[in-house]
């Protein structure tokens, strides 16, 4: 059997608007080659078929699980055109081209979360691998051969084939469309496998949940580094919050060029403090909130060594002098030997990881019911913006890692008080300032977007406590009132024009 002209590819399970694409693609002069089930409808709505079996001249095998996967099939989706040995080579083996592949998957998904659910092997052989072949061949060769994964696709086809201009860009929508559905039905079966297995690395927080941790190159433009990545170098094991909290405590801690301590407590830094003296550094980002830095993550921008280690063993907490400080997890980008000995000395349980920075460009990907959010992350840099003022660049640059709403008060490199995850903006800064006490004089305020209503009177309060600089993005319809009331109190006001919602 040998068939000159246009040719569909038909193979459906979802078989809604059939008849109206057969006889459509039957109109336009279209030979129609079609599956078992999928022939025989088409049959039934009165549009004639070519079987499958008389192209590849071999009957359905295995139960079905071989039907399409035959050269005579994907040779005719995967020639090139415009190359003159593919086309020799399907004339030398008698197969001919397909200008239109429309299928569609076996309904693993519903077929998995069908209430009453299905057998672990009723599961297996609802995987379908001919149709997502036929389906990525022809996207991959969309210059020339046409997907259609959605019956709701069916009109445009039919639009675009009476239509006498080509056009790249319909072929292009549909090869992408094809891909999406090829990765979502691939991500529906590794994510049912999964939780049919223990085979996975498994983390917990709550006993009931399963959970799991996944690295991801493919986030990252550059090689990708962060907190999925870690080496653990000793403790227990990481639980799924202590991967949020060491995110959380790496990211801060990877912003600064000097050598920097940050100590995190629920995904927000409670203490930071750059020093020359990462010692020093360490003791400040403690004292700056002791309460919370207690079964904190503690996290360095520099190698971990042995006097380093000691302090971080000894250090006593500074709200009685006498308890030993407990954290979770050290973070670092390495420890010299001596230093991960005295560390490993100073628990069972604590959790020593060595990472890699994270690098620019990443994307953070975060679900919500039924799909997910994607969004770059927030790469800005002081130069970016012009601080001349050092604790107002320092604020900044905590106020970042703050979930909203969020304020900083920072001095000298040391963050004094912070406020965060507040509906109400005033009240995260009156946290911030409860926080840094008496040391809020001259300080430097970040806030991380504006203040909406309440913005004259959290400006008025931030001056009357006593604050130095305040810096934030600006754009509200009250700047003005903002800058008379620091004109009024002399206190420098700093937009710096870009928004750090946290969320
Ligand atoms: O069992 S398969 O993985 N092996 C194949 O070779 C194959 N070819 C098409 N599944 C295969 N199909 C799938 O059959 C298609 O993806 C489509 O969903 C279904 C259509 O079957 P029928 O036309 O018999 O209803």
């Amino acid at each position: 059997l040998s068939f000159c002209g246009k040719q569909a590819l038909i193979s459906l399970s979802d078989k809604s608007d059939l008849a109206f694409l057969g006889k459509g693609l039957q109109d336009l002069g279209y030979t129609i080659v079609s599956t078992g089930g999928t022939a025989s409808a088409l049959e039934k709505a009165g549009v004639s078929v070519v079987k499958v079996e008389e192209v590849t001249k071999f009957p359905e095998m295995l139960d079905g699980r071989v039907k399409t996967l035959h050269p005579s099939i994907h040779g005719g989706i995967l020639a090139r055109r415009d190359h003159n040995h593919h086309m020799e080579a399907l004339e030398k083996h008698g197969i001919s081209t397909f200008d239109i592949v429309v299928v569609n998957l076996y309904p693993f998904y519903e077929k998995v979360t069908s209430t009453g659910g299905v057998s672990f092997e009723d599961g297996i052989e609802n995987i379908d691998i001919g149709g997502p072949t036929m389906i990525r061949a022809a996207a991959k060769n969309h210059k020339d051969v046409l997907v259609v994964v959605d019956h709701k696709d069916y009109p445009e086809l039919l639009q675009f084939l009476q239509g006498k201009q080509d056009g790249e860009q319909f072929r292009r929508k549909l090869a992408w469309k094809a891909f999406q559905h090829v990765a979502a039905y691939d991500s529906a079966v590794s994510e049912w496998l999964w939780r049919q297995s223990d085979i996975y690395p498994q983390i917990w927080e709550n006993p009931h949940q399963k959970a799991s941790v996944y690295a991801d190159d493919s986030l990252s433009v550059v090689n990708a580094g962060g907190i999925a990545t870690a080496i653990q170098h000793h403790g227990k094991e990481m639980s799924y919050n202590n991967y949020l909290d060491a995110d959380a405590a790496w990211n801060c801690v990877s912003e600064f060029r000097s050598p920097t301590c940050v100590v995190v407590k629920h995904t927000n830094p409670c203490g930071v403090a750059s020093r020359a003296d990462i010692l020093e550094a360490y003791r400040l980002a403690v004292r700056a909130d002791p309460v919370s830095a207690f079964g904190g993550i503690v996290a360095f921008n520099t190698e971990v060594d042995e006097d380093l280690a000691r302090e971080i063993r000894e250090f006593r907490s500074p709200t009685d002098g006498e308890t030993r400080m407990f954290y979770e997890i050290v973070v670092a980008p390495g420890y010299t030997e001596k230093g991960l000995e005295v560390l490993r000395g100073k628990s069972k349980t604590l959790r020593i990881l060595e990472a890699k920075k994270v690098e620019k460009g990443m994307l953070s990907l975060r679900q919500v019911g039924g799909g997910w959010l994607a969004q770059e992350s927030d790469d800005l840099v002081p130069e970016e913006i012009d601080f001349k003022l050092r604790d107002a660049e320092f604020a900044w640059l905590c106020v970042k890692h703050v979930k909203s709403n969020a304020i900083v008060i920072a001095k000298n490199n040391c963050m004094l008080g912070m406020g965060s995850g507040q509906p109400n903006r005033l009240e995260s800064l009156r946290i911030a300032f409860r926080k840094a006490g008496q040391e809020a004089q001259g300080a430097a305020l970040a806030s991380d977007a504006f203040f909406p209503f309440a913005w004259k009177d959290a400006v008025e309060e931030a001056c009357e406590s006593g604050i130095g600089v305040i810096a934030e993005p600006g754009g509200s319809i009250r700047d003005q009132d903002a800058i008379d009331c620091c004109n009024k109190y002399g206190v420098s006001l700093l937009f710096t024009n870009v928004r750090h919602f946290r969320h």
